[in-house]
């Protein structure tokens, strides 16, 4: 079995075809199978990154949501995202002139180079600038700013740690241009609601405009996911615009309905969504 160990007691797994790669890195363990029943997934540190079967979900919600609010994107940002897969969709939009991602880890970029093309084929696109670099020291040192920043990380453990943090959401603000969104991995929705909490807390002192948006996927566990909405001004259902890419999972229904959120959950965000 391919087996994440999610919590102590709690494990998620696929059915092992064979390996296709494993390494350590300077951050993590990096691991790369095929699946009995999701074709390809890759792992860091034993936790699901993705799946070839449903990767397109998490990808496409990450992306379209903000990319079909925000006016004009131009210039977007990743910060995480090695695998490729977020890059892929934000290339799909013509108005993008510039994707600057900040992968901490060579190992994963090239791993999902060579086994996994699905997601990482696009890496090599003119507009693509690709760092190899700390996305925390990237927004110490860098005094670009962007339309679009996406934080497409792993859990809050590790190297991943500072990105749930204030003093990264300060320079995140610092970056982002006037009619600017941010979107971030926000964990389960059933098991991690005190992340969910804190990190839409400290969002919401510095965006005006903030929430919580959901999907459901396959290879996560608990299957029901988040995202962080947060922006300067956009609102994700009034400013939506209309969608023309295909997609698996997408769409402007889908869009509307992820900003609606399950009783508990929408109880226990409340004081901090304006959305
Ligand atoms: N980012 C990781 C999502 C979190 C998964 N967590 C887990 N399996 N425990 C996905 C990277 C895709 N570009």
């Amino acid at each position: 079995m391919i087996e994440e160990r999610y919590k102590e007691g709690l494990s998620f797994g696929l059915g092992l075809v064979r390996k296709l790669f494993e390494g350590q890195s300077a951050f993590q363990k990096v691991e790369v199978f095929e699946s009995t029943h999701h074709g390809r997934v890759l792992l860091n540190d034993g936790c699901f990154m993705l799946s070839e079967r449903d990767e397109r979900i998490y990808h496409e919600m990450m992306v379209h949501v903000p990319l079909n609010v925000h006016p004009y994107p131009r210039r977007v940002l990743i910060i995480g995202g090695g695998d490729g897969g977020t890059a892929r969709e934000v290339l799909r939009h013509e108005s993008v002139e510039r994707c600057v991602m900040v992968e901490i880890d060579a190992m994963v970029v090239d791993a999902c180079r060579k086994f996994i093309p699905q997601t990482a084929g696009q890496l090599g696109d003119a507009r693509m600038d690709l760092r190899i670099e700390d996305g925390v020291r990237f927004m110490k040192t860098s005094d670009e700013r962007f339309d679009v920043i996406l934080i497409d990380s792993t859990d809050p453990n590790g190297a991943a740690t500072p990105l749930f943090g204030r003093d990264f959401y300060k320079d995140v603000a610092a970056h982002l241009a006037p009619e600017g969104i941010v979107i971030a991995q926000g964990e389960s929705v059933f098991y991690e609601q005190e992340t969910q909490v804190s990190l839409l807390t400290l969002a919401s002192e510095l965006f005006p405009c903030t929430g919580m948006f959901n999907f459901t996927n396959m290879t996560y566990p608990g299957g029901l996911w988040s995202f962080l909405w947060a922006s300067r001004g956009p609102h994700p259902l009034r400013d939506l615009r209309p969608h023309r890419l295909e997609t698996f999972y997408y769409n402007e229904d889908v869009h509307r309905a992820a900003f609606q959120l399950p009783e508990f959950q929408r109880q226990s965000l409340k004081p901090w969504t304006t959305i």
